[in-house]
């Protein structure tokens, strides 16, 4: 088993870290993300959507997307779960971290990839080219200013973000918040349950995966 992986990349972070979590290990290709490696043929042999992180199984299927790397992960090593543990703690994970994932890292990445010079002509991942939207840059750092505040609100009622126990909801949570800084949206001075939870999974050793 192999992860295509691109260290500097928040995606593929986030599988490195429920790997971490797991005690999961595996062999890492880097895929050059900055001479845009990814665009060439090998790899889109891999991955046609042309992102990672992707993990090859060593029967040669390709699995990319974080959410789905990280099912296949959870079914064949089950513990410690986190993605749930019964029917509702699943769909309970499963909510808090698309809301984590659409409403904070996609807010994120409207705001860099509308903004950053090297990703002119590439506002969006994948094998189609799309120019820069000014506007949108602005709108998803708006939307990650209010990721934060909802977050904080969040983590006010809830240990974890998705409850009482760790979860991939977290991992999510926690890669997007480190992720804002490259578009210097942070956790404000009022926002201490947010900070309080932020410190506390840094200290965990997988945050530094
Ligand atoms: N929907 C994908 C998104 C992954 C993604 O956007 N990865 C970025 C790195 S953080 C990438 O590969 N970008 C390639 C590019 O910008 O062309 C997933 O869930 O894995």
């Amino acid at each position: 088993m192999k992860l295509y992986d691109f260290a500097r990349a928040p995606s593929p972070r986030m599988v490195r870290i429920f790997m971490a979590e797991k005690g999961v290990e595996m062999e890492t290709v880097q895929v050059d993300l900055m001479t845009a490696e990814q665009m060439g043929a090998a790899f889109a042999e891999k991955n046609p959507w042309l992102t990672v992180p992707v993990i090859e199984l060593d029967d040669g299927t390709c699995i990319s997307e974080i959410s789905a790397c990280c099912r296949y992960l959870e079914e064949t090593h089950p513990e410690p779960p986190l993605m749930g543990r019964d029917a509702k703690e699943k769909a309970v994970v499963e909510m808090w971290n698309h809301h984590m994932f659409q409403e904070g890292f996609m807010a994120g990445a409207e705001a860099l990839r509308n903004s950053a010079p090297p990703m002119k002509g590439r506002a969006l991942a994948g094998p189609h080219n799309f120019e820069q939207i000014p506007d949108l840059a602005e709108r998803g750092k708006a939307r990650l200013g209010h990721f934060m505040t909802d977050l904080d609100a969040r983590l006010g009622e809830s240990k974890y973000v998705a409850g009482e126990n760790y979860s991939v909801a977290d991992i999510t949570a926690l890669v997007t918040v480190d992720f804002a800084g490259w578009v210097k949206v942070a956790p404000e001075d009022g926002h201490t349950n947010l900070k309080r939870w932020h410190e506390e999974m840094n200290a965990r050793p997988s945050a530094k995966a």
